[in-house]
């Protein structure tokens, strides 16, 4: 009897067990399901989400993003952008700068065009510069480059022209005639200073340069001997000189009755030169010490370099 009940005991507890174990599964079930129900809501309404800010909505990368296959849009705006291949854009780009190892555009508007440092901007190709002739002087501004190379060779640029017309600017001497024609020039009939001591300027601020050239009109005046030189120096070195000799000129233009021993002869004076500023000086050795019987002028000097 006894043995019976506890057998009875024994497989009412085992019953009681067994219906726990039944609940506690489904319990399991029941929060296990609910989460992955939940996880799936909450990554179905973050692709939504998604979907609708991609459609109608900017969307904001607070990241860098790396793309290697391609990249298309109607419109793109970043605050920059680093491409390593090909970068092709069929509309408009607008930038605060560009930096391109190559850059091809069917027009490029820009206040500055800049290569790096040190580095020479080269134009394959025709160079046109449009604009009307009133404002030829804005177009060419584009071009003050360091240095201005055409086909592969380097160009001369001009960066000074004293024509003595208004002023005699940075020169040591500031007196100035005219010989037959209102055009005014530095030195000249009785400008005794100038014809004792000659003419000096200091010319700043070259750009980077190579070889730099003089370019003047000289005006040999009145009577010059045989032996009586003319001369210009760059650097206090001679660089150019004449003697028109003592036969030179049949006629008078100015001055005394005497002719003029030659007018206008153009130096032209090609030499290395590397620093930013030059000397020029022009002068003469004459045998008449008075500028009124004999004297010389000089007119046009042109500074180029390249
Ligand atoms: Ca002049
Ligand atoms: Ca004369």
């Amino acid at each position: 009897m006894i043995v019976e009940r506890g057998r009875d005991i024994l497989q009412r507890k085992k019953k009681s067990n067994n219906q726990r174990y039944i609940y506690i599964y489904i319990l399991y079930i029941v929060i296990y399901k609910t989460h992955t129900m939940i996880r799936a809501s909450i990554a179905l309404l973050l692709i939504v989400n998604a979907a609708y800010a991609a459609t109608t909505q900017n969307v904001v990368l607070n990241r860098d993003v790396k793309l290697t296959k391609s990249f298309t849009a109607e419109s793109f705006k970043a605050s920059s952008m680093n491409v390593s291949g090909t970068l092709s854009v069929e509309g408009e780009v607008t930038a605060s700068r560009v930096k391109a190892a190559m850059l091809t555009a069917d027009v490029v508007e820009t206040g500055t065009l800049s290569p790096k440092a040190g580095d020479t901007i080269i134009i394959e190709g025709d160079l046109e510069l449009s604009g009307s002739s009133d404002k030829a002087s804005q177009g060419v501004s584009f071009l003050e480059a360091q240095e201005l190379v055409l086909g592969g060779t380097k160009q001369w640029r001009i960066v000074a022209h004293d024509t003595f017309n208004q002023d005699t600017k940075g020169w040591n001497v500031a007196e100035t005639s005219t010989c037959g024609t209102s055009n005014v020039f530095l030195g000249g009939n009785c400008q005794q200073t100038i014809a004792k001591k000659g003419a000096e300027k200091i010319y700043t601020n070259l750009p980077t340069h190579s070889e730099i050239r003089l370019k003047a009109r000289f005006h040999f005046l009145d009577k010059w001997v045989d032996g009586d030189t003319a001369y210009a120096k760059i650097n206090d070195e001679y660089a150019w000189i004449d003697t028109p000799g003592a036969n030179a000129g049949k006629i008078n233009v100015c001055g005394d009755k005497h002719p003029e021993a030659g007018l206008s002869q153009l130096l032209d004076v090609v030499q290395t030169h590397n620093s930013n500023t030059v000397k020029i000086n022009f002068g003469a050795f004459m045998s008449e010490n008075d500028a009124c019987k004999q004297s010389w002028g000089v007119d046009d000097v042109e500074i180029y370099v390249k």
